[in-house]
């Protein structure tokens, strides 16, 4: 465990899983190959003005055709272990219509390739490309895509159930909800904050009749991955700034953890979203049905969020209806290429207060990492230095969380190449590995030979941050 310690190194557990972390559209481009149909996000990137520059996944890091080389790149970091999403529009382009068994081929070609070089895949059933047929008729406001995935989840393990031991159902369902529905900011653009809690019922929903769906097929591990908040105060001290991190927590994570971990939205929430339209959508025995027992829950984390009550705040009532009122604190310290606020022990936070709330549960990072702008290269060498403090730096905020008794099992990098980053495009680098989209050549990072050695030795050097 964590206290095995040598003097001068920072050990984590034995059989600690180390991975790294994609997903479908933001890599594999080949948009229109071997029958997949269009999703969301390929309407999203086509709309003027959605994407930084009109990016588009069209071509991305070409990884449909190179998937090969980038899992020899795995093999070579020593990953034990690689986080994918399984894109439904190469399932079923028609969202519910019959199974594309070109699409399922992609997918059974790629995992033989990871177990050929013992690397354990970790699939992703659904991260934000949902066909576009299902948009057409409402999306997730629509409580039938909720029910088409199960089918799709059950397809896809039919394929691969023989070999994929880690099952997890969505990626992030607060993005497709909040950024998708109410802002915005996201595919299908949606602004209507009653459609993203509509958004989020149907998502949960999704994930307990996919849950349900995998256990009866004889799935071995089920879970989801949440990206949680984790929220703190403005001033610790204050009653009233403690109330606005219990509501932002309720509309960020207990929205999504409560039903699913304890089968029940919490009073609070339900209060909250009297002012948008009530729960229309919620029909009895559905917490139930979202209630399934899982045995995992990926969490991805990248920054903190700081709020307090201000009068005359204008909130951030896009991404958290109803928060007039609330200040959200501009990121103070150093950012990443994200302006996104640097602050590891967050994470530790986070961490405890996930094991304390929802015990019982075991937890991944199923993603983490950092964007920055390149350095000097891509030659022989890209020196990222600042992206290795990050990873340092909240790899340290793991180790604190399982020395607090955290049941922290594994760690993925966000992300192992870089690749599209939704709405800003290939304008932000989140790989350990560069990618130059003219040639598709990879060059592994500093970062990426700093994690080799992480994953060599089971975890940091004291000194930290550079190569022996
Ligand atoms: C997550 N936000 O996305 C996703 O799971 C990844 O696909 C993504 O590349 C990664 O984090 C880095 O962004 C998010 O604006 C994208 O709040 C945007 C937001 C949050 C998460």
């Amino acid at each position: 465990s964590a206290s095995q310690d040598e003097p001068g190194e920072l050990r984590f557990p034995a059989g600690f899983v180390w991975g790294a972390a994609t997903a479908a559209y933001q890599i594999e481009g080949a948009a229109n190959e071997d029958g997949r149909g269009p999703s969301i996000w390929d309407t999203f990137s086509r709309t003027p003005g959605k994407v930084y520059r009109g990016h588009t996944g069209d071509i991305a890091c070409d990884h449909y055709h190179r998937y090969r080389d980038d899992v020899a790149i795995m093999a070579d970091l020593g990953l034990a272990s690689y986080r994918f999403s399984v894109a439904w529009p190469r399932i079923q382009p028609d969202g519910t219509g019959p199974v594309n068994h070109r699409g399922l081929d992609f997918y059974d070609r790629l995992v033989d390739e990871l177990i050929s070089h013992g690397i354990d895949p970790v699939v992703t059933l659904y991260h934000w490309d949902l066909p576009q047929t299902f948009e057409d008729r409402g999306g997730w406001t629509n409580r039938e895509t909720a029910e088409a995935f199960a089918d799709y989840a059950l397809a896809v393990y039919g394929r691969l159930g023989d070999r994929v031991k880690t099952w997890t159902t969505l990626n992030e369902p607060w993005c497709s909800a909040y950024l998708g529905y109410s802002s915005g900011r996201h595919a299908p653009g949606v602004q209507d904050p009653a459609a993203a809690f509509a958004a989020v019922h149907h998502l949960n929903l999704a994930h307990g009749l996919g849950v349900a769906a995998l256990r009866s097929a004889g799935a071995q591990t089920i879970g989801i991955t949440l990206n949680p908040a984790s929220v703190l105060p403005l001033d610790e001290a204050s009653e009233a700034d403690q109330a606005a991190v219990r509501l932002v927590d309720g509309l960020h994570n207990r929205i999504f953890l409560d039903p699913i971990v304890k089968g029940e939205y919490p009073a609070d929430v339900l209060e909250h979203l009297e002012r948008f339209g009530g729960t229309p959508w919620l029909r009895d025995g559905d917490t139930a049905l979202i209630n399934q027992p899982i045995d995992v829950l990926g969490v991805n984390f990248y920054s903190p969020t700081y709020v307090g009550v201000r009068e005359g705040a204008p909130g951030n009532v896009e991404e958290y209806p109803g928060t007039e009122g609330i200040e959200f604190r501009e990121p103070v310290g150093p950012v990443t290429d994200m302006g996104w606020q640097i602050e590891p022990s967050a994470l530790t936070k986070l961490l405890t207060r996930i094991g304390r709330d929802y015990p019982g549960l075991p937890l991944l990072i199923t993603e983490n990492g950092a964007a920055y702008p390149d350095g000097p290269g891509p030659d022989e060498r890209v020196t990222d230095t600042l992206r290795v403090n990050y990873l340092d730096g909240h790899l340290r905020a793991c180790h604190d969380a399982i020395s607090n008794g955290v049941d922290l099992r594994g760690y993925f990098v966000w992300s192992l190449l870089d690749n599209f980053e939704w709405a800003e495009g290939y304008k932000k680098r989140f790989g350990i590995v560069h990618v130059d989209y003219m040639s598709q050549r990879r060059t592994p990072k500093d970062s990426a030979r700093w994690y080799r050695e992480v994953i060599r030795r089971n975890g940091l050097a004291v000194a930290g941050g550079t190569e022996e």
